[in-house]
């Protein structure tokens, strides 16, 4: 079979992060039980079911060298479908979905667009729950008609959630926002049929209550989401950065946004562990997933990790304009446990 390191826990939604290589001994699994598939700086592997929602981003990955591939499993046998531009996929309890659109210069409307079809697609199909979300468009950081792209893309994701009788603080999915160098307006998300619970970060302002000099509407995220089944509990924690209260901190200094950073893991994740009864999580618990922007050096943020994650060579680090134009570095990671 495969590496103990890849083997997913039964019943347990999972996250992998597969080389080529180690493909062929899971595709069986990811037959049955794949929710979808996510390549960076290529096109998803051929040899992965052809009803399988996957995507290829923009963001090339600098580490490892050999091209990961992002699979999520669910929890029993998927069902999967197209409705409209979303390629979807459930287990009964967890509804995978991804979608791309050209959004040219109208970032704000291809946003609300996406968002409107999203949240009509979990209506449908019953998993009203949004828990996750991934965003990903190029030009981040670029202003178009005088206000920069993520700005606009705020203001667009605000109105769909607004639109859908949705609220805008509280209980929010937790998600993330990266530039890609080029392509379409890409969004992959996770919800499901029973809510999940809202994490906040006290080093942080919350998100959605950031101040107007970062945007005419705020964003539509929490600090992570912990979804509780059965025994089992799922923790999504968003796109994490140096940001303390609501200002980027360090600039321009890779280590220290990096150690920023773990200090904004360390403290969500005792808050997470706290607020749901001592779930226990702790760094093992997690996959990672790194954010660098381009031209970043690696290895002052490489050497920050390693004193604090079981660093493995199956994290990859992923080219991406972060959100801030100060910001390095983002780090978002999934973990699940059994008591
Ligand atoms: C921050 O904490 C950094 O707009 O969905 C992190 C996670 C960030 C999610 C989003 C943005 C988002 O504000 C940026």
């Amino acid at each position: 079979m495969f590496p103990a390191m890849v083997t997913p826990t039964d019943g347990m939604l999972a996250v992998l992060y597969l080389r080529q290589a180690e493909l062929p001994a899971v595709l069986d699994l990811i037959g049955e039980r794949g929710l979808g598939a996510v390549a960076f700086g290529a096109a998803p592997p051929a040899t992965l079911p052809p009803s399988l929602p996957q995507l290829g981003i923009a963001m090339p990955q600098r580490l490892p060298a050999e091209p990961l591939v992002e699979i999520w499993l669910g929890v029993s046998r998927a069902t999967r479908g197209r409705t409209g531009a979303i390629d979807w996929a459930c287990d009964g309890l967890h509804l995978f979905g991804s979608l791309q659109t050209e959004a040219g210069a109208d970032i704000r409307g291809a946003t609300g667009r996406a968002y409107d079809a999203l949240f009509q697609l979990l209506e449908r199909h019953g998993y009203p729950h949004l828990v996750r979300v991934w965003n990903y468009f190029p030009g981040i950081n670029r202003e178009e008609s005088g206000l920069e792209r993520y700005r606009q893309f705020n203001i667009g994701r605000q109105e769909a959630f607004l639109r859908a009788n949705r609220p805008v603080s509280g209980a929010l999915p937790a998600a993330c926002a990266l530039g890609t160098h080029a392509g379409p307006l890409v969004v992959y998300f996770v919800a499901a049929r029973i809510p999940a619970f809202p994490i906040e970060n006290p080093r942080q302002l919350s998100a959605y209550r950031y101040p107007p000099a970062y945007g005419p509407r705020s964003p539509s995220f929490s600090r992570a989401t912990l979804l509780r089944w059965a025994n089992r509990t799922a923790v999504f924690i968003s796109g994490t950065a140096s940001i303390l209260g609501h200002e980027s901190v360090h600039p321009g200094d890779a280590a220290a946004q990096t150690r920023e950073t773990l200090m904004n893991l360390t403290v969500l994740v005792e808050t997470l562990n706290r607020e749901s009864g001592g779930a226990g999580f702790g760094w093992k618990d997690f996959r990672y997933k790194v954010y660098v922007r381009p031209g970043c050096p690696l290895e002052p943020i490489q050497c920050e990790l390693a004193a604090m994650l079981p660093v493995a060579d199956d994290v990859p680090f992923v080219e991406a304009e972060i959100c801030r134009r100060e910001l390095l570095v983002e780090i978002e990671a999934f973990g699940s446990r059994t008591p």
